[in-house]
């Protein structure tokens, strides 16, 4: 039998952190024959919650599922961690400005990073979920120099899945014949999903769909502002199809991607694609034996460069901030 694998999810006894958690304990994240220990992490008004939710893993004797432990304590909650999701961050509020939500959600993922390089296993992968989930990264990477800074990603992959999903009712192709889509950027309002090299069973997508107009002022924007309508029409945040995506995040980063295909990471920019070195910026990527590499080659139209740039922009203006702010 395999040895167990150690997850721990911060933010437990959130509303991700239930849609989560029960498909981690039933093998979802890592595969059929991986046993995992979970280890929640919460603020202490939230240990009450998480211990709930613990004892609803129990009653669900799942197999896979060694033990839970539940802590407030970062160094006890990261110990021997082999994947992290840090989902628990500080939301904007209203009023709030930018400089106010970067430093309350510096005071989170800057401890946890070092939290991380003291005590994960040496294998550790990170995906940070809590927004801003891409400077999030940066900052808890910039934290922990003795992991490698590839190991800290952030997600994209619930974009990436909801611009499939699109894709799919425009065109009235099954989700499962579109490959090569590609987000790009931050995880933010300006983010952009780029159909010019995906695939719909083997052929250009965008000549496919043929029209510009329905890309700029259509599917651009409903798969940015997706997680508005969510709001709007659910009166409570993406937790499922978030979840669901961090599952997919960390399966594909540890299990690969298929051959003719890739798919979606916020990682740290090794300057491909124009992007500045380190920062994390969601790029197209395949993954092997549990690393990834960034697609190489593609050629960028000037419908896409405008859009990489601006959300580029962003997150440069976010590394300026925090680094302003001390957090890295
Ligand atoms: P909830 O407010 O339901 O849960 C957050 C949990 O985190 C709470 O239980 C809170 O006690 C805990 N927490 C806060 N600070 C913590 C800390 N320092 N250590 C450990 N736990 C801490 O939020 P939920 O709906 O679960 O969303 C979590 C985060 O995901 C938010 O930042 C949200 O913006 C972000 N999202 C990111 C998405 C993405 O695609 N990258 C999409 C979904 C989601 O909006």
């Amino acid at each position: 039998t395999r040895t167990p694998v150690n997850v721990t999810v911060t933010g437990a006894a959130g509303q991700i952190g239930y849609a989560l958690l029960f498909r981690i304990a039933s093998g979802h994240l890592l595969g059929p024959d991986v046993p995992v220990n979970l280890r929640l992490l919460e603020i202490p008004q939230g240990l009450k919650a998480a211990e709930g939710t613990a004892m609803e893993l129990d009653d669900c004797a799942f197999p896979l599922l060694r033990n839970i432990e539940i802590t407030d304590d970062a160094n006890v909650g990261f110990a021997g961690a082999n994947v992290a999701l840090l989902v628990g961050a500080r939301p904007r509020t209203k009023g709030m400005e930018r400089g106010d939500l970067l430093s309350a959600n510096g005071g989170i993922f800057k401890p946890q990073g070092k939290a991380i390089n003291d005590n994960a296993a040496d294998d550790i992968k990170v995906l940070v979920v809590g927004n801003p989930a891409n400077t999030n990264a940066l900052i808890a990477q910039a934290a922990a120099p003795d992991v490698p800074a590839e190991r800290f990603t952030a997600m994209t992959r619930l974009d990436h899945n909801r611009a499939i999903s699109q894709l799919a009712a425009k065109t009235g192709a099954a989700v499962s014949d579109i490959k090569k889509l590609t987000i790009w950027g931050n995880h933010s309002a300006t983010q952009y999903p780029d159909i010019f090299h995906a695939e719909i069973a083997g052929k250009n997508a965008a000549e496919l769909v043929n029209d510009e107009a329905w890309l700029g002022d259509t599917f651009i924007p409903t798969v940015a502002k997706r997680g508005a309508a969510i709001i709007e029409a659910r009166g409570a945040s993406s937790a499922a199809s978030a979840a669901n995506a961090a599952i997919d995040h960390v399966h594909t980063w540890v299990n690969g991607t298929a051959a003719g295909d890739w798919t979606s990471m916020g990682i740290p920019s090794d300057g491909s694609y124009g992007v500045p070195e380190g920062i994390i910026s969601s790029f197209p990527v395949t993954t092997e034996n549990g690393t990834y590499k960034i697609v190489q080659g593609l050629d960028i139209n000037e419908f896409s460069r405008a859009r990489i740039d601006a959300s580029v922009k962003e997150l440069t203006e976010e590394r300026d901030a925090v680094r302003e702010l001390g957090l890295i």
